[in-house]
């Protein structure tokens, strides 16, 4: 079963794979170069095709602006299949972006640092892959620089995103009250997701008027960083976006110290992860929720509210033991009942917990694969375990989906995968987990 599993993920990768040299995470709902969905994607192709792994790194590099920020969409090609495209997002506006590659001009989770390092414990023949991630190794160092410069405004370690697609978790509760400070017009423009899934399953129309609406402040002043930090109504600290960086410094210092001379990074990198591990215990950590949680610094208050990124924390090694201890609890008791798959994206407890809506409930693979691997690094082998025997039976039973729906009695009567199908990353996080 687990090898046709694996037969299937990989038809699926090449099913998506572009020739631009670069993969989708989904034909017809996101038909360009996602950013963490590359990262996820490169870890899967690097089991049975590297040189296509490493196009996957190098294609998405390219499009890096000269200020070391790389961007979310990198469309490499057109598609009318997708909104916003290109023409909404206008990357062209900020002077440093890059001339060759039209883009956004927002982020998303910086895990390309991890999956460098994760990249070369797959590969068999080391001395190959590491002389690529020397060729690639710099851009990723750049890209930290760019978030430690321009997106800390105060010098705590922590770097704020100021879009929800910046998250990766685009539509989860946690910004609801935000969304309750802005007022943004009706915007009129034609949705292309909601033809190619059920509607019930996206974000709403008012939600999207949210989401262009920060867009546009952010082109009013063409992309500005400084601007954006004093303008956006959207700026918020991330426990998730945060992990995903200090997990990268790591593997990053590790990488670098691999390949020798390189004292100077490594000596920066140490730096700004010192400090940011400090600053994301001292100011994330939810002691009465027994998680870590957002912090809004638009309102200058925490949002209190637990999602699958409250626990993302674990796989970058970042609470002691005690508070890894008091997280697994609060994990299984909210998430982890025998009748839930784990991990809901969102507290399945809560009056906003939606199961089948995006990010407001769901189960996504990348951050089960997240899940598993913290859990692990921590002794807690069964919970781990059972995250992973969970995500495999998920597809098992319903396919390589984007998202699933946590509660197993559903299964009686309805299907509970959900979003798009054959779906990039579900695939390669899939080969990952079989093999560990
Ligand atoms: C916006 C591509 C991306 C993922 C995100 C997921 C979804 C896009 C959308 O799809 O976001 O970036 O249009 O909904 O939320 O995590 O990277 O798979």
């Amino acid at each position: 079963m687990k090898e046709e599993l694996i037969i299937k993920a990989k038809e699926i990768l090449e099913a998506n794979f572009q020739e631009g040299g670069f993969t989708i995470p989904c034909q017809g709902l996101y038909p360009f170069q996602w950013k963490w969905d590359s990262g996820f994607i490169a870890i899967g192709l690097a089991y049975y095709n590297i040189k296509n792994a490493k196009r996957e790194i190098e294609t998405l590099l390219n499009a890096q602006w000269e200020n070391g920020f790389i961007p979310h969409i990198v469309f490499h090609n057109d598609s009318d299949t997708y909104f916003p495209g290109a023409d909404f997002h206008k990357s062209e506006l900020h002077p440093l972006a890059s001339k060759e590659y039209r883009s956004t001009g927002m982020a998303q989770p910086p895990v390309t640092g991890f999956v460098l390092q994760k990249m070369l414990n797959i590969a068999e023949d080391k001395e190959d892959m590491l002389q690529f991630i020397d060729t690639q190794i710099d851009k990723v160092f750049e890209n930290h620089k760019y978030f430690y410069q321009h997106r800390d405004i105060h010098n705590e370690g922590l770097v704020y995103i100021y879009h929800n697609w910046e998250s990766g978790t685009d539509n989860s509760p946690i910004w609801d009250d935000i969304w309750k400070t802005m007022d943004p017009p009706k915007y009129s423009f034609e949705r292309r997701d909601t033809t190619h899934v059920d509607p019930s399953q996206r974000p709403s129309k008012r939600e999207y008027d949210y989401y262009l609406h920060i867009i546009e402040i952010a082109k009013e002043h063409n992309y500005d960083d400084a601007k954006i930090a004093e303008l956006s109504p959207f700026l918020v600290q991330d426990p998730l976006f945060n992990a995903m960086l200090i997990k990268s410094n790591a593997a990053l210092i590790d990488l670098y110290e691999k390949l020798g001379n390189n004292k100077e990074k490594v000596s920066q990198l140490k730096k700004w992860q010192e400090k940011s591990i400090k600053g994301f215990n001292a100011k994330l950590y939810d002691a009465e929720l027994g998680a870590y949680v957002h912090y809004d610094l638009r309102n200058n208050k925490p949002i209190r509210f637990i999602s699958s990124s409250s626990f993302a924390p674990l796989y970058a090694g970042i609470p002691d033991m005690e508070r890894a201890k008091q997280m697994v609890n609060t994990m299984m008791e909210k998430f982890g009942g025998e009748d839930k798959y784990l991990c809901a994206s969102f507290d399945p407890t809560s009056d906003r917990f939606n199961p089948k809506k995006y990010w407001r409930g769901p189960v996504w693979i990348n951050l089960n694969w997240i899940l598993f691997y913290g859990l692990k690094s921590y002794g807690f082998t069964k919970i781990a375990e059972r995250v992973k025997q969970d995500s495999i039976e998920l597809v098992e039973k319903e396919g390589f989906y984007e998202y699933f729906d946590s509660r197993k009695e559903i299964r009686k009567t309805e299907a509970g995968g959900y979003g798009g199908n054959n779906f990039s990353w579900s695939a390669a996080l899939l080969i990952d987990l079989i093999n560990n």
